[in-house]
């Protein structure tokens, strides 16, 4: 299959994360994706392209304008004030307050989040649009006929909401791929979300429509972050009741109870019976990822690819989190190797 890929991820390099109390070099770093690069190059998966640009249309079927405003801004009005670390927010509107946006900079930085997860930087906007567009290219592929295709995507999207950013992600690219596959010809599309993390992001936008099935296998929200999503009895609300099936795990869970959700997902997925299948790819369930707690080994990963093609759909690979750095290559190719050699 064929990989699409931009250098402009490069512009999106975050210096630091708060992590385990203290600021940490971020884990969400460029080497991720020439890691990746490299192994796809190294098995011959196919030929890597370049994304095509698909403008602002397309992220404005996902996203709020407000909210694209101020991603593409942010940097401007921080700097304006005087700084040129990373910018990041310091204060959310919880229970009882007023989720109003605020006039000056800091305020924004924290009404367009939800965490002290994604800090923008001097290239965050331009690197976001790639993903996006690294994204929708693959997308375009598989919508034209290709059997599968594989969006190297950096930064990764599933956290990202209609108007909040958070959790490395700004965009959410699996979710502005669906929606363009609604716009262009297909009727119904599911989202598997197989990234260690919940895609609370997809889930939130998709929630109350029965066009896009979500589907999350995780770690469970009363130990993991992202905390406030991604609980079994989130099913959907509205025409969207029973379109959003939730699979937490707990700590520590392995292969064999892994391998039975994502059966029991590719169940499901069979039964709504998309035109296309968009897969959140994580491998952050790898059993040395350093923020994770799942036990997935690499051949495990393969068995994945394997069982996502059983379903016999057109399938987007978009890429999400993933942060073993040494690992991330093999483990991300061998679920596309495991798919393509499943036929
Ligand atoms: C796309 C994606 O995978 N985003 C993940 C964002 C996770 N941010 C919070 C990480 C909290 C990690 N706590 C780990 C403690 C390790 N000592
Ligand atoms: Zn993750």
């Amino acid at each position: 299959m064929k990989t699409v890929y931009s250098d402009d991820h490069r512009l999106h390099a975050a210096k630091v994360e708060l992590i385990d109390g203290t600021l940490k070099p971020a884990h969400e770093k460029p080497v991720r994706a020439d890691i990746i690069l490299s192994r796809v190059n190294e098995v011959g998966l196919g030929e890597v392209v370049e994304p095509e640009d698909f403008g602002i249309e397309p992220l404005g079927r996902i996203h709020d304008s407000r909210y694209l405003i101020f991603l593409e801004t942010a940097w401007a009005m921080w700097q304006k004030t005087g700084r040129d670390w990373d910018a990041l927010p310091l204060a959310w509107p919880v229970r009882g307050m007023r989720a109003i946006e605020p006039d000056e900079i800091d305020g924004k930085l924290s009404y367009f989040s939800f965490d002290a997860g994604a800090p923008i930087t001097s290239g965050t906007w331009p690197a976001v649009r790639a993903s996006a567009n690294v994204g929708l290219t693959a997308t375009r592929m598989v919508k034209d006929g290709e059997r599968a295709a594989f969006g190297l995507c950096r930064p990764p999207g599933h956290h990202a909401a209609v108007d909040y950013c958070g959790g490395y992600c700004f965009l959410n690219n699996a979710a502005i791929a669906a929606q363009w596959l609604r716009d262009h010809g297909c009727d119904r599309v599911s989202v598997l979300d197989i990234d260690y993390h919940h895609g609370n992001g997809t889930q939130s936008i998709f929630y109350e429509r029965a066009d896009v099935q979500f589907l999350s296998l995780h770690a469970d929200p009363r130990q993991e972050y992202p905390y406030f999503l991604g609980y079994s009895d989130e099913i959907g609300h509205g025409k969207g009741e029973g379109f959003n099936v939730n699979y937490p795990m707990e700590w520590g869970t392995g292969f064999e109870a892994w391998g039975q959700a994502l059966s029991d997902a590719c169940n499901e997925i069979s039964y709504f019976g998309p035109d296309v299948v968009v897969v959140s790819l994580g491998v952050d369930t790898f059993e040395k990822d350093p923020i994770s707690q799942f036990k997935l080994k690499s051949p495990d990963f393969l068995e994945i690819g394997r069982r996502i093609a059983s379903l016999k759909r057109p399938t987007v690979f978009l890429m999400e989190g993933g942060y073993a750095v040494e690992e991330i290559g093999v483990n991300a190719v061998n679920v596309l190797t495991g798919f393509e050699n499943a036929g």
